[in-house]
């Protein structure tokens, strides 16, 4: 039973955003999503559209995601990796290198990011739409 974490906002959830939970759980057979809280956000300074449960409840919702638990800060993924005993750290590879720290105690993988979707997009392109 290989398991998988990962981190992040998922905010607007997109297929950007599937596209990554869709590779992380084929690593694998149990995907955890550590889904970062209201109150984590703002230390990232982003302001998510939905909050924290109803992000929550979306990611639920999602065939590939088995366990989601949220993130209050950066320093909680080594304590995370050992309390949910995940073989493999999964992240879009914008945070290359970052968490390689990590490689005592799991694997770290970074996958590409899928382009031309982003939740700043959305938003961006919704402002310039005259709706
Ligand atoms: N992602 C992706 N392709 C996109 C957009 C996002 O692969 N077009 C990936 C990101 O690389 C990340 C995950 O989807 O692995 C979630 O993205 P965000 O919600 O933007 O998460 P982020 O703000 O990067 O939070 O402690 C780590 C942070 O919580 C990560």
């Amino acid at each position: 039973m290989k398991r998988i974490l990962t981190y992040g906002t998922f905010d607007l959830l997109h297929w950007g955003h599937i596209r990554l939970l869709k590779r992380a759980k084929e690593l694998g057979d149990y995907l955890i999503v550590a889904l970062s809280a209201d109150e984590f956000n703002e230390i990232k300074g982003k302001k998510a559209y939905h909050p924290y449960e109803e992000r929550k409840m979306m990611l639920e919702a999602i065939r590939y995601v088995d366990l989601v638990i949220p993130e209050y800060v950066w320093e909680q993924k080594r304590v995370d990796i050992l309390k949910y005993q995940a073989d493999i750290l999964v992240m879009g590879d914008d945070w290359e290198g970052k968490f390689d720290d990590l490689r005592d105690i799991c694997e770290v993988v970074y996958l590409p990011r899928t382009e031309g979707i982003s939740t700043s997009k959305i938003k961006h392109d919704l402002e310039n739409t005259d709706l």
